[in-house]
Formats: structure tokens, sequence, C-alpha cells
């Protein structure tokens, strides 16, 4: 039996339902776990293509990550840990909606289009996360991120950790405490087996870690950063500083409670400023001429971007939501920060910083002690983050490392500036493809009349902002909005959602304001 037939006669046992078409959206396929079999088996093919393409090691990440428990998803990981090229989304469309008897012609559309040798060994690594029905490593990669194992990896970014906070000798328990919102996914496990190689340097209590209660549900950095509430089960006290990561542990959010009981969120885009205004220093203070961009979405507070641009003065991109976006655009600078405002982010350097970083820090002809302590702490900084994907393990001792170097409380990293009040809504439409969006998605193409409709909305409210655009993870519309007053918001996101729902076809009943 040949290759081929193997496939199709493999295919047969994970049929495709005919008429069902999915897209590869913002973070790969993700719908109902049940709706996902053939897909799953032709990612594998997939897979197996693109490593036989690339001669190495490819990752497939099976999670729906924030989505509920009921969900799942898979996406394509490339050889160095990034989000696969996006011709391969084509191709793995091709693959995904092609009909039962026409699958093995769309492999062999890719196999000759792509010039790929069948007889190349191909290698593919599966990661999950803790749904019933991890990590991708990093074998492709020389050891920039340790030795390819699990504890490699540990070790790699916790030394890198403990060197930073070297630099900050006085901190007193509750400086080193920290409660984490495992939300009941793998990140909660992996930091669990991580802890021992932080040499007490940082004290964490591990809340929503899988010994019970569901996956995201109630918990985790998506749930406190839409909902701006603490998550179900987590105890936090008066100036508490507490994190929640999300299923998959790619995003991070922060937040405290203040002696009135008020909720402070610290999200994607407060972490991306804190990190700025540190490389910022210390670049200064190390003397190196290097470019410091941040790269945000539509959903960047409009108070962040201000102050990034205003008084941080560093170069600030907009780009479509999806980390493969932000990561592509950050790549164009020395140092590109990149975050979303939900917390998915994480630091890249190009190769001519790390150069001038690596030698300056190891130049023991240096006299200035400031100076030389500024490349040092730069050069662990880079060997903390993890450049190939936002990691939430290695995002969380990144900025555990930042307050401490810096001296900052949690309350003192919120005060840099104010966040605009904000609000994200989702509306049910019957086919969300009907909203097309342009300039970073800021603004609706079709159908005809919406965008003229928000932007009548917006002029009623002062400091105003908001858009709409179709959601790649989810069957719904997303609506976000912000204004002066969280109860201009509520009133400006409500009227926007009516618009979607009367221009581009809701469904069920209108929406109705949250409170
Ligand atoms: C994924 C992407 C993120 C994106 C989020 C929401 O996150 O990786 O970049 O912000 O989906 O996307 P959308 O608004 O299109 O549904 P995750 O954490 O689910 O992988």
């Amino acid at each position: 039996m040949t290759q081929f037939e193997k496939v199709f006669r493999n295919s047969a046992l994970h049929p495709k339902p005919v008429g069902l078409v999915l897209q590869y959206g913002t973070a790969g396929f993700r719908t109902n776990a049940k709706e996902l079999d053939h897909i799953m088996f032709r990612m594998g093919l997939l897979a197996v293509l693109r490593s036989k393409k690339t001669k190495a090691t490819i990752g497939v990440m099976v999670t729906a990550s924030h989505n509920p428990e009921e969900d799942n998803g898979v996406k394509l990981v490339d050889p160095m840990g990034e989000m696969v090229t996006p011709s391969w989304e084509e191709y793995s469309m091709q693959l995904a909606n092609a009909e039962q008897d026409v699958l093995l012609t769309a492999l062999k559309d890719v196999i000759e289009k792509e010039a790929i040798s069948m007889d190349q060994d191909a290698n593919i690594f599966i990661g999950k996360d803790t749904r019933y029905r991890a990590y991708f490593h990093y074998f492709n990669t020389q050891g920039c991120y340790g030795s390819p194992t699990m504890e490699g990896y540990y070790r790699k970014l916790s030394q890198a950790f403990v060197q930073l906070t070297k630099h900050a000798p006085n901190r007193t328990d509750d400086q080193k405490h920290l409660l984490v919102d495992g939300a009941n996914g793998v990140g909660a496990l992996r930091l669990r087996d991580m802890e021992r190689f932080l040499q007490n340097q940082l004290q964490i209590s591990l809340f929503n870690d899988c010994r019970e209660g569901k996956l995201n549900f109630q918990c985790g950095a998506d749930y406190v950063k839409v909902q701006q509430k603490p998550p179900q089960g987590v105890e936090m006290s008066v100036g508490e500083r507490c994190c929640s990561f999300d299923g998959d542990a790619d995003r991070i959010v922060y937040y405290y409670k203040d002696s009135d009981g008020c909720f402070h969120l610290q999200d994607g885009d407060k972490i991306a400023t804190l990190i700025g205004t540190f490389l910022k220093d210390m670049l200064t203070q190390a003397g190196l001429d290097l470019q410091v961009a941040v790269v945000q979405t539509a959903y960047a507070n409009g108070s962040s971007t201000r102050y990034l641009e205003d008084v941080l003065k560093v170069t600030v991109c907009c780009t479509k939501t999806g980390v493969k976006h932000l990561h592509h655009a950050a790549q164009e600078f020395d140092i590109g920060v990149y975050f979303e405002a939900n917390g998915h982010g994480t630091v890249l350097f190009s190769n001519a910083a790390v150069h001038k970083i690596e030698k300056l820090a190891q130049d023991s002809s240096i006299k200035n002690e400031k100076k030389r302590t500024a490349a040092q702490l730069l050069h662990s900084t880079i060997n903390v983050i993890n450049q190939a994907v936002g990691d939430a393990i290695s995002d969380m001792l990144l900025v555990e490392g930042v307050l401490a170097v810096q001296g900052l409380s949690v309350q003192q990293w919120d005060a840099i500036y104010s966040d605009l009040p904000n609000r994200q809504r989702k509306i049910k439409v019957a086919d969300r493809r009907v909203i097309t969006t342009t300039d970073a998605e800021r603004r609706v193409v079709t159908p005809p009349g919406l965008q003229e409709a928000v932007d009548m909305l917006v002029k009623k409210y002062p400091q105003s902002r908001a858009f709409v655009r179709p959601s790649g993870t989810e069957d719904i519309i997303r609506v976000y909005a912000e204004a002066d007053t969280q109860e201009n918001t509520d009133a400006l996101a409500q009227e926007v959602c009516l618009a979607v729902y009367r221009l581009a076809g809701g469904v069920g009943e209108e929406p109705k304001p949250l409170h």
C-alpha cells in the first residue's frame, strides 16, 4: 500500500462532515471539540509536510486556550517556536475544508507547490493543555532556551531571574510573594514543577491549580481582564500582588485590591509600559543607542498609547489582533516590546542588539559601575524572556524581575498612568463574515452604514473610541468601547452593540445594557 493509499484509508476514520467549512483564525482552528476530529487528522498530515519542507521539528499545539473547556483547537508551530508562516495557513484551510473525495488531490497540491521530498524524515512534537479530550519544546533552537527538556527550560529561566534579582538585594518577604491563578490549566502544573529552581527569590501561592475547578471557568486571564474583577478561588489581601494565566499559559495579567476594596488591573498594556520604561532606562544607563518600539492592537487602552508616545517617547505601532501580527511588526526594531491588552506578548531583540548587549555585559574594562550593571541587567533580561512566543511564566518572571530591580510596588507600577474606563462586549450574528475591517481592525468596511453609525455614537462622549471586529477564535462579533467615565463607556458600548445587531444581522434577543 502506498503512503497516499494509507492516508486515504485512515482519513475515512476521521470523516469531514459534508459542507462544513472552518477557518484558520486568530490562533488556528477553534470550535466545539466535537467538530474537530477531521481537522486534527488533517493538521497532522500538514505538520508532516511542513517538517519535511523545513527539515526541522514542527509543533502541533492542541488547545482552545482561553475558550471554554468544551471547545478545542489546533495550531501549527514553526521551527523556532513561532506561529506557522501565513502561506501555510492557506494550505491548512485547503486541507481542512477539502471534501473527503478530493483530500488526496489537496495534499498532493501542497507537495507539488512546495516541492517537498517525501523521502525526507519528519519530526513532530505535540503539545496539549489540560482539556480532557504543554508546551512546544525548543528542539530547533540550538540551546538558546536551555537544554531541550522541561527541566532545561526551567533552569534557564530561573537562573536568569535569580541573576536579575541579585541587583535588588534588599527585597522583603512581602516583595517576594506572589499569588498566581493558574486557571486550572497547564501553566499551574508547570509552575509547580518550576518553583524549586527559583531559589526562594519568588514565593508563589498557587490557586486554581487543577486540583478542583474547571479550566478557565470564573478564573484565568481572560475572565479577569474582560470581567474586570478577581478570579474565583483566590484569597487576596489588600495590596497583595496577584496574577492570572490563561488555560494554555500564554497570557498573563496582574491585579491587586486597594484598602477601599477596589480592584486594580494591570493588563498587557501596563506590562508593556513597565518593560518599555525599564528597557529605556537601562539602555540610557548603559549608553547603548538601540531603538525600542511597542506594538499594540486596537484594544490597547488610549491612555497607554498616549503615555508611550508622549511621555516615554517610544515608537508605537498598531496591528491586527493576533500575536502572529504583533510578532511580525516587533521584528522590525532593535527591541520590539509587543503585548495585546489581554496579556499575550513578549519582547524581541534583534541579533545585532543581542550582540551589542552581550559584548558590553562582558567588557571587564568598563569602570563605570552604573553602566556595567545596566549592561548586565539587560543581558539577564534577554535570558529571562522567551522570544519565540509569549509564555506567561517567562513574562511573570520578567515583570517580577523588573519590579524588584526598579524597587516598584504593584501600586507604584499601577500609578504610571490611569486607564480610561473600557468595556468589551460580544454579539451573536448570523454570519460574522459580513463584518470586514481595515486600519488594523479599527474601522469597519462592511456592512454599509455600520462605521458611520459608530462614528456618530463616538462623537457623543468625551475621550471616547469604539470599534467592532469579528472574532477569529469564537463565532461572535467583538465590540470595544472606552470613554471618560465607566457610565459613558457602558452607554457607548451598548449603543454600538445595538448598531451591530441591527446592521450586521444580529440573532436572538437585542443586546441589553449590562446593568
Ligand atoms: C488568541 C490569540 C490572541 C488573540 C485572542 C483573541 O488568544 O492568540 O492573539 O488576542 O485569541 O482573538 P479573537 O478576538 O480573534 O477571538 P488565545 O489565548 O485564545 O490563544
